[in-house]
C-alpha cells in the first residue's frame, strides 16, 4: 500500500490532466454574444501570443512557461492591457482542473481560439511549469503598434522567428479588434473578426489605407469606408519589400497562410519550454 501511493504521489501534476477535456470547456467559454464581437477566441489567441511572445533566446528568458503575465509588474505593461480579461474568464478552469499550470492553460486557450473559430489544426504539448513574480520579463518585449518594420525584425528576430514565420503569426489579425481603452487604437481588420481567414493580407493589399483623423493614436483605416483598420505596424507589412513577397503569398493562397501559421504559432508556444521527455503532442478535434 505504502508502495503504491508514493507512486501515485509522484504522478507529476500535467499528467493527471484530460487536456482533450480542458479544450472543450475553454471551446464552451467562447460565445458571450454580450461581448465584443460575441467571441473571447480572439483575446484568448492575444493571450497566448503575448504570454509567449517575451521569449529572448539569447538569454533563455521568458516564454510561456512561467505564465509570468499573470504577475505584476508584466501583467500591468501597456502592451499587456485588457488581457485581464481573458485570464478571468479562464480563472474557473484553473480552479475545476487543479494540476494544469496558467502557461499550459493560456497557451491551449489560443489553440483553442484558432482552432474553434475556422483556423488551421495546432499542435500544442503539455508540461508547462508556473513561476513566481521574480521571473517577470522586463517592459519592452512585446512589439509596439507605432512602429515600422526594423522594430518588427528586431522584436521577432529576438524570438528565434525568419521574416516568413512573422508574416504568417501577424495574419492572426483576421481575428479581434482594437479597443481604444486597451492599446488606443480603434476598430477591427475586416468585416469578419470571429472567424479565422487569410483577409488581414487581402484587406490590407486591395484597400486603400489613409490616415483616420482623430484625436487618437496615428492608425490608418481603409478609404472610402473607415470601417476596417491598420496598425502603422501592419502597414510595414506592405511597404517593406521582403516582407510583401510572403503577404501576396498568403492572400492568394489560404492553405499555405494555414499551414505557415500553423507551424509559427505552435512554435511561438513553446518558445523557451522545457518540456518533459513524456509530453505527448496533441492535435485536437475541433468541436462542431
Ligand atoms: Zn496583435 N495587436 N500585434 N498579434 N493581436 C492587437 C490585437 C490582437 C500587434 C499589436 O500592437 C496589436 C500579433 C502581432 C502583433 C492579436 C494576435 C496577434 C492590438 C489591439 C494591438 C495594438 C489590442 C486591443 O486594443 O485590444 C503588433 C504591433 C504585432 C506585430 C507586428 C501576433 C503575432 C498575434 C498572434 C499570433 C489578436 C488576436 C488581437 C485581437 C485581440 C482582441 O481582443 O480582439
Amino acid at each position: 500500500w505504502y508502495f503504491y501511493s508514493k507512486q501515485q504521489d509522484e504522478t507529476p501534476a500535467w499528467k493527471k490532466v484530460n487536456y482533450q477535456n480542458v479544450y472543450k470547456d475553454i471551446a464552451d467559454l467562447l460565445e458571450d454574444e454580450n461581448y465584443d464581437d460575441g467571441s473571447y477566441g480572439p483575446v484568448f489567441v492575444r493571450l497566448a501570443w503575448h504570454a509567449s511572445g517575451t521569449y529572448d533566446k539569447k538569454t533563455r528568458t521568458g516564454g510561456s512557461a512561467g505564465a509570468t503575465i499573470r504577475h505584476a509588474p508584466e501583467s500591468e505593461h501597456g502592451a499587456n492591457a485588457g488581457l485581464d480579461v481573458a485570464r478571468r474568464r479562464l480563472e474557473p478552469l484553473k480552479q475545476k482542473y487543479r494540476n494544469i499550470s496558467y502557461g499550459d492553460l493560456y497557451t491551449l486557450a489560443g489553440v483553442v481560439g484558432v482552432q474553434e473559430l475556422g483556423g488551421p489544426t495546432v499542435q500544442w504539448r503539455p508540461g508547462r511549469s508556473d513561476k513566481q513574480a521574480d521571473a517577470c520579463t522586463p517592459d519592452g518585449r512585446l512589439p509596439d503598434a507605432a512602429q515600422g518594420a526594423d522594430h518588427v525584425r528586431d522584436i521577432f528576430y529576438r524570438m528565434g522567428f525568419d521574416d516568413r514565420e512573422i508574416a504568417a503569426l501577424v495574419g492572426a489579425h483576421a481575428l479581434g479588434r482594437c479597443h481604444t481603452y486597451r492599446s488606443g487604437f480603434d476598430g477591427p481588420w475586416n468585416a469578419s473578426p470571429t472567424v479565422f481567414t487569410n483577409f488581414f493580407y487581402t484587406e490590407l493589399l486591395e484597400n486603400t489605407w489613409v490616415p483616420k483623423k482623430w484625436d487618437g493614436p496615428k492608425q490608418f483605416v481603409d478609404k472610402p469606408t473607415g470601417a476596417f483598420m491598420m496598425l502603422p505596424a501592419d502597414m510595414a507589412f506592405k511597404t517593406d519589400p521582403r516582407f510583401r513577397t510572403y503577404i501576396e503569398l498568403y492572400a492568394r493562397d489560404q492553405d499555405t497562410f494555414f499551414n505557415d501559421f500553423s507551424a509559427a504559432f505552435a512554435k511561438l508556444l513553446e518558445l523557451g519550454v522545457k518540456f518533459p521527455e513524456d509530453a505527448p503532442t496533441y492535435r485536437f478535434k475541433t468541436l462542431d
